[in-house]
């Protein structure tokens, strides 16, 4: 990638943004809800504050219509976009046309180029860098952080965090300018990069944990099996109850090369084998046994908040927030302990849900938040309740009185038979009067709660007229 005009593209944001602080304006930031939109809002945030700015930051899911309309209703005089934008360029020169944008972020732009002059756009893809690997969303806001003042350089840390948790480094090593950010972390003595076992779990996990929960990549005969795992380990010589960061240097080698053999063994593939091994990042500001040592785990806390709605407590830890740190953990376990309860009910009473031919409908009441309705649809699939080629459609008692939230979900195998949940339940929203849409793989509904049994009908019609469509193509 040519790097230094993509530094002069940061230069360019960068002076924008130091101007608006001059005038005295705030700085309104928006980020992604995932651990590269947090820490990158959190970079900002830090940025700004020791220029002594005034700002104002939000962590939200996407950016569509609503959430511009709303902006462009605040009247700010200059907007920051961090690790999303790039997808929404003509809706953010519609919304947003007299005032000054900076859209921070690595996703390869879709809807055209930049008209307004006032808007700035810095994404490493137009300077010839892979999106999924040269440079994540925080990293862009890093650069831009740097260049508003070299005392930023404390913060790459937090750059790396959000590469990891965008899996810039998925086949065991980084690339491209996350090398850089490295640099500046390493010179300030911020980490440490190791070459060691990428699972999940360095610092909280037990051995046979994370053993037993790989999936990047996956262990044969051992991913799924806490008991594989544990006899694993115990006949390579490792208590199961230990942690990765307890082991001594010459232990780790070894358990290295244990799993890397039984790999070999089971036939797989030189990818996985490369990327079992590889770069991991310590930051070295946190203790040993701390989820914000690891960057993996740092950033599996960070998404953790985002998803629950709370990416502005990700900021505040990113920041260094104790509490907001304990408080986050907390949040995590009282999520899990949700979702197995959830589980459980979904189990005990999927009887109740009515089968139609190309959906399942599971209406909940109020046994299910309306914020948890995505994924007790996925875990209906993944808990092969139902079947995965039939979508699932979870509703349950809106917080708003008398609305029902739903979400439907398929698989591959869906989508394979023509199914397209957005539209289906667009249409349904739209018929029922409601909102609904969304992606074909995933959607959303909110339509009034009496009308469930007419939107069974309905969707099912819909689905099928999909199917019929989808189908012919195939035969
Ligand atoms: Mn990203």
């Amino acid at each position: 990638m040519d790097k230094n005009a993509f530094l002069e593209k940061v230069r360019e944001g960068a002076e924008l943004i130091k101007m608006h602080i001059e005038l005295g304006h705030t700085i309104r930031i928006v980020s992604h809800r995932d651990a590269d939109g947090i820490t990158a809002g959190a970079i900002l945030a830090k940025a700004l504050a020791r220029e002594g700015a005034d700002f104002h930051l939000s962590i939200v899911k996407q950016l569509g219509e609503d959430t511009l309309k709303e902006l462009a209703e605040e009247k700010q005089k200059i907007y920051v976009f961090s690790d999303l934008g790039s997808g929404s360029i003509k809706l953010i020169e519609n919304y947003l046309k007299d005032v000054s944008v900076v859209i921070a972020d690595h996703h390869p732009p879709e809807d055209g180029e930049i008209e307004q002059e006032n808007h700035i756009l810095v994404n490493p893809t137009q300077f010839g860098a892979d999106s999924v690997r040269d440079l994540s969303g925080s990293g862009v806001a890093y650069f831009i952080a740097r260049a508003i003042n070299e005392k930023n350089r404390d913060l790459s840390h937090l750059a790396l965090v959000g590469a990891v948790g965008d899996m810039q480094e998925i086949d065991g090593q980084f690339h491209g300018m996350n090398l850089d950010i490295i640099e500046d972390a390493k010179r300030l003595d911020l980490i440490e990069l190791r070459k060691e076992l990428r699972l999940f779990g360095r610092e909280t996990r037990t051995l046979a944990q994370m053993l037993a929960y790989a999936s990047n990549p996956e262990l044969p005969g051992i991913t799924g099996d806490l008991r594989n795992a544990i006899e694993f380990l115990r006949s390579k010589g490792f208590d199961p109850d230990m942690k990765y960061w307890q082991l001594r240097e010459e232990e780790k080698r070894k358990l290295h090369d244990a799993l890397v053999i039984h790999l070999i063994k089971n036939n797989a593939s030189k990818e996985d084998i490369d990327r079992l091994i590889g770069d991991v990042v310590l930051i070295k500001l946190y203790p040993e046994g701390d989820p914000r040592h690891e960057a993996r785990e740092f950033a599996t806390l960070l998404n953790a908040t985002g998803r629950l709605n709370m990416g502005t407590l990700g900021v505040a830890i990113c920041l260094g927030d104790e509490k907001s740190f304990k408080e986050a953990l907390k949040l995590v376990d009282e999520y899990k302990k949700e979702q197995i309860e959830m589980r459980r009910y979904l189990i005990q009473n999927w009887s109740n849900a009515v089968e139609k031919e190309h959906a399942y409908i599971f209406y909940a009441g109020k046994n299910i938040k309306d914020t948890m309705v995505g994924i007790a649809a996925t875990m209906a699939i993944n808990s092969q309740l139902a079947k995965p080629e039939k979508p699932v459609i979870v509703l349950a008692d809106s917080e708003e009185n008398g609305l029902v939230k739903g979400s439907a979900r398929t698989t591959k195998r869906g989508i394979e038979k023509g199914y397209d949940l957005g539209e289906a339940l667009r249409k349904a929203a739209e018929i029922l009067g409601g909102e609904g849409g969304g992606h074909a793989i995933a959607a959303g509904i909110r339509i009034p709660k009496d009308k469930i049994d007419e939107f069974t009908e309905l969707i099912d019609k819909l689905l099928g007229e999909q199917n019929s469509n989808g189908g012919r193509d195939e035969n």
